[in-house]
């Protein structure tokens, strides 16, 4: 008779237990070899890989296509998972010079990763990383302490700009919610059949003071669109594959 408790104890333990609901899935291939990472598109990986849209509006007024648009592809293999992300934008502007002042106002491309796909909170905790890549490459998040810090050792990248239209190569080593900001962690090995919470965005400014938008690569419903950089619940899903 015991059992009639079962059907209460997975509701309670579910109930105390939010999980993330997939959502936006991708499936990444693996690279049979690395690609080198220097702004062309020329490696094996991404000539068999997928364009995949970066067109949502999270912020700001609507744009035309010459103002912005983008478009990306992904390929992973045991030590990073690598984004090829084309950007058209008619003006590159970098007008804050410290990386840790005002990032989000600069052109900058955001990587957003929840290495468990746990979903959640991350505001001020490692559950997930919001990583701002400025045209300088220095990559940026908030840490548990509440203040911007420099994440370069967890993402390489490069940039070629041929007039308006720049080709980033990133690599993105993952780290999970253990991770301690000034210790010393250690990057994820990644293997088949793991899923990574994942969006990319771009903060697009030609000249203000602030950012004119915030494109990201994922729908969020309702009103409020930023709402990447605190929870992990509105970042898609990304099932690496053979
Ligand atoms: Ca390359
Ligand atoms: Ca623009
Ligand atoms: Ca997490
Ligand atoms: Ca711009």
């Amino acid at each position: 008779m015991k059992n009639i408790y079962l059907p209460l104890v997975f509701f309670f333990f579910a109930c105390s237990n939010p999980k993330k609901k997939d959502h936006q899935i991708i499936d990444v291939k693996k690279a049979l070899e690395s690609p080198v990472l220097d702004g062309k598109a020329t490696d094996n990986c991404w000539n068999t890989a997928k364009w995949h849209a970066l067109d949502q509006n999270w912020l700001g007024n609507a744009f035309s296509h010459e103002d912005f648009n983008g478009r990306y592809k992904l390929c992973w293999d045991t030590n990073a998972l690598y984004i090829l992300v084309e950007i058209t934008d008619d003006i590159l502007y970098d007008q804050n010079q410290d990386p840790l002042k005002f990032w989000w106002d600069d052109d900058c491309l955001e990587v957003f990763i929840d290495e468990d796909n746990s979903g959640g909170n991350h505001q001020y905790s490692h559950n997930a990383f919001a990583y701002h890549i400025a045209l300088d490459g220095n990559v940026v998040d908030l840490g548990p302490d509440k203040a911007p810090r420099l994440y370069n050792h967890h993402i390489k990248s490069h940039r070629t700009t041929v007039e308006k239209l720049s080709t980033w190569e990133v690599a993105v080593s993952l780290y999970d919610d253990d991770y301690k900001d000034g210790k010393e962690n250690s990057a994820k090995v990644l293997s088949r059949g793991k899923k990574i919470g994942f969006a990319l965005a771009y903060c697009d400014n030609d000249g203000s003071r602030e950012r004119e938008n915030f494109i990201g690569s994922v729908f969020v419903p309702g009103e409020n669109k930023n709402l990447g950089w605190i929870s992990a619940d509105t970042f898609g899903t990304l099932l690496l594959q053979d």
